[in-house]
């Protein structure tokens, strides 16, 4: 056959850069980055360029398997589905159909064609217990643009290319590719706006990676809701604020400003260290920033990623961060914060599913997500509508999500049924009844998934389609389709549409028969949305843009004074009542319990470049450390008496864990950090992590009401109180 390079994207973070494969005989036999992609431009990290080592690892689910006592089975597809079905069907006539709930996880996000199936047939059950990683990443800004634009996916992105001021809170793009708007290359690109005579800021209790293209500043952990709040008081008290654009299209002003106005920058930086002279400072290059306009010098953005979203005041940080940025004049500005346009408004499209009050405990669900920190306690609850049953898509929550003293262990353990849809047998597919295996990125047709294609959250917009680069193993099945073929089994209609879901359950059961070859696939469905969006379809993509396809700029100007803005009164809500709320009845306690707690060590977490969450950990193409390891700042070791290779016991309020140190200036003084994800020790799976399984940081997280966001839902993973000592 020979070598064929095929061009394509990789999709395992969400700087989706362009990739050229190398292919022999089905194989990947070399990736390299695509030169001419035409966002990431020959960028791409050493997750995606080795990717070849996960595709074909020995160790990958090839057939839908099936657990009895310690052995497990190879079974078919048929048997699978209807094993599954059966079960799920006798615990809801058990519990209700409440009992039957969904995980998903990051990789799923990636995933165009899952949710779509996954929702229709957990409506169709009548369930909406669907929980996710969602609740450790982001859902505390889903419901913050709820409350002040009309709906959760109204996500604003910082302008990059044209911004002259840009403060980074709690997030490293250069390593993990950023978050929540389209970044490739975001070292680079930070540069540029300090080569264009701007300034970016990096806020972080680490002096991270990404920091070398500009300026850092060390923040207490969990502390900038403080900062910001004094941030927008400075802003408002030196009469920085665009008052036209604010009376014209905002409400709430007033509130805010009193809500503010008791944090001084002195106030502030008893507790997160950064000087008050400081934050004036920044204040001012802001204000001043936010006055210019030239080319490519023109306004000022701030941005927060998960750092600050794991924090106790997620919302609340996000509602101050989007508010500086709107009564700063910035909001919907070039150089400031834009709205993107995509394929569909998902804003619109996805109204309803944006805040749900369905669960007994008051706690909301944002854009349908169910609290990952309160699925141990849902499961092992007595009360009626408890979870018993429980698919989980490309998820390893065991590691993921906080599990106090291995309490979520102890709750996956219990379920009458788990299902585990997974390239591999992970923590969750070790004790699962059935793992079914997925399709990998290779192995699909796709197009950039909801933030990109639907969202048009990127600085420089584009549109991009891949064809398959390798023809799937034949028993290995994409999500969709396992979740049609369980509607089909269950006898449960799709999309409340019977015509719609007798197409969708036919299809299913016949692209995998004889005939299955002469159907058209999915790529049908992504023409349709390209083409109804007045964009090239599949085949001219593939043809005339294999490297993406640039689409206009975002020039601004298009959001406030709309009907893209979706609250009632189409007035961007400075001050939404249950934000403030959370603020007013927090934030003094906070304060007290931080000058309080001022001596103590707080743990965050560190992603690292060659591992993506726990699904890189089996690579022996990326990882060879034996462990992770706790990161000291040179006081603290000393202060505890340890130096590098030395173990510690680190204990919190939830659990304790023993680690070796590594001492490092890069952080802040009673910080310490620990890269999260490890802690392979239970996976019959996965053979490389196993031997140098690491720990896992998160047996130190608290889960249950109180250490869950109660706005949105949002797990307590940064911040964390700890005790650290030198183990004997
Ligand atoms: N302390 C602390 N804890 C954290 C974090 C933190 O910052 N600090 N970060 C949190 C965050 S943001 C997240 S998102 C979670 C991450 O945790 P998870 O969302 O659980 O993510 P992963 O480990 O990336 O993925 C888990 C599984 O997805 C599988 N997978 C990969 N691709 C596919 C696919 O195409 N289809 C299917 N079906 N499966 C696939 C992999 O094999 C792997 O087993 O961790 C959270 N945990
Ligand atoms: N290499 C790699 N890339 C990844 C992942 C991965 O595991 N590895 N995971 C992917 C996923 S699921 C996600 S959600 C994204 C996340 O993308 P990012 O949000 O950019 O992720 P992190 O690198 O964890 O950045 C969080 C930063 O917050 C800092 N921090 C911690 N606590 C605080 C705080 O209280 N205040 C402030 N100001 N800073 C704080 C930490 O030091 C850290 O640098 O990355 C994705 N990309
Ligand atoms: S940064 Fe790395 S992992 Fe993320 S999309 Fe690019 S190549 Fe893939
Ligand atoms: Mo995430």
């Amino acid at each position: 056959m020979g070598v064929e390079t095929k061009i394509t994207f990789c999709r395992i973070c969400e700087a989706t850069c362009g990739l050229e494969v190398d292919v022999e005989d089905n194989r990947v036999v070399d990736i390299r980055p695509d030169p001419k992609h035409v966002v990431s431009k020959g960028y791409a990290c050493v997750k995606g360029t080795r990717w070849g080592a996960t595709q074909h690892s020995p160790d990958r689910v090839l057939h839908p398997m099936k657990r009895t006592g310690d052995r497990w089975e190879e079974i078919s597809w048929d048997q699978a589905i209807r094993e599954i079905a059966d079960r799920i069907r006798t615990q809801i006539d058990r519990h209700g159909p409440e009992t039957f709930a969904h995980f998903v996880g990051s990789a799923g996000g990636a995933i165009l064609m899952s949710p779509m199936f996954r929702t229709a047939l957990y409506e169709g059950l009548g369930t909406r217990r669907m929980y996710g990683t969602g609740t450790c990443d982001t859902m505390n800004k889903f419901r913050v643009n709820g409350e002040m634009y009309g709906a959760p996916m109204r996500l604003m992105y910082p302008d990059v290319e044209r911004t002259s001021f840009m403060m980074v809170l709690g997030g490293n793009p250069a390593v993990s590719g950023n978050t929540l708007y389209h970044l490739p290359r975001a070292q680079e690109r930070f540069g540029e706006i300090t080569r264009r005579g701007g300034r970016v800021v990096f806020v972080n209790p680490r002096r991270i990676e990404t920091a070398r293209a500009g300026e850092h500043l060390f923040i207490r952990p969990d502390t900038d809701v403080f900062f910001l709040a004094a941030f927008a008081n400075e802003l408002i008290r030196g009469g920085h604020v665009d008052r036209e654009r604010v009376d014209r299209h905002m409400t709430g002003f007033e509130t805010l400003a009193r809500c503010v106005e008791v944090w001084t920058p002195e106030r502030q930086a008893e507790v997160t260290g950064v000087p008050a002279e400081t934050l004036r400072e920044l204040v001012r290059a802001h204000a001043e920033a936010s006055r210019r306009s030239g080319p490519g010098q023109t306004g000022a953005a701030l941005y927060m990623a998960t750092g600050v979203n794991q924090g106790r005041s997620g919302s609340p940080c996000f509602w101050l961060l989007e508010a500086i940025n709107a009564i700063s004049g910035n909001l919907d500005r070039k150089g400031g914060t834009l709205l993107g346009s995509g394929l569909i408004d998902m804003g619109e499209a996805m109204g309803e599913l944006g805040l749900t009050f369905d669960r007994e405990d008051g706690l909301p669900t944002v854009s349908g997500i169910q609290p990952s920190g309160m699925l141990a306690d849902d499961i092992l609850t007595d009360a009626p509508g408890r979870v018993t049953a429980m698919i989980v898509e490309a998820s390893n929550p065991i590691l993921a999500c906080s599990n106090p003293n291995g309490r979520l262990d102890e709750a996956f353990e219990s379920l009458d049924l788990l299902v585990s849809i997974d390239l591999f047998r992970n923590e969750v597919g070790s004790i699962a009844d059935y793992v079914l295996p997925a399709q990998t990125w290779m192995e699909r047709p796709e197009m950039p998934y909801a933030l990109q294609s639907f969202a048009g959250a990127c600085p420089t917009p584009y549109m991009i389609y891949a064809d398959p680069v390798l023809e799937a193993p034949p028993d290995v099945r994409p999500e969709w389709w396992i979740y049609v073929r369980l509607a089909d089994e269950l006898g449960v209609d799709l999309f409340g549409k019977k015509l719609l879901s007798f197409a969708a359950k036919s299809y299913a059961k016949a692209l995998y028969s004889p005939i299955g070859r002469f159907l058209p696939g999915t790529e049908r469905l992504m023409d349709g949305m390209l083409k109804g969006a007045g964009m090239p379809g599949v085949a001219a993509m593939r043809k005339d843009h294999p490297h993406g396809l640039l689409l206009p700029e975002n020039e601004g100007d298009n959001f406030l004074g709309t009907d893209r803005v979706l609250t009632r009164d189409k007035k961007v809500a400075l001050a939404p009542a249950p934000v403030v709320e959370a603020f007013e009845r927090n934030t003094e306690r906070f304060y007290a319990e931080e000058l309080a707690n001022r001596d103590r060590l707080k743990l965050i977490g560190l992603r690292q470049i060659k591992r993506m969450n726990t699904a890189s950990s089996n690579s022996e193409a990326l990882v060879r450390e034996p462990t992770n390891h706790a990161y000291l700042n040179p006081e603290d070791a000393a202060r505890i008496g340890v130096a590098n290779g030395d173990d510690v016991e680190v204990r919190s309020d939830h659990g304790k864990i023993r680690i070796p140190v590594r001492v490092s200036d890069e952080m802040m003084p009673r910080t310490v950090a620990i890269p999260q994800c490890w802690g392979h020790a239970k996976a019959d799976g996965l053979s490389h992590a196993s031997k140098h399984p690491g720990v896992n940081s998160n047996l130190l997280a608290g889960d249950g009401l109180e250490h869950v966001e109660p706005l949105s839902g949002m797990s307590h993973l940064s911040g964390i109180l700890i005790d650290v000592t030198r183990a004997s």
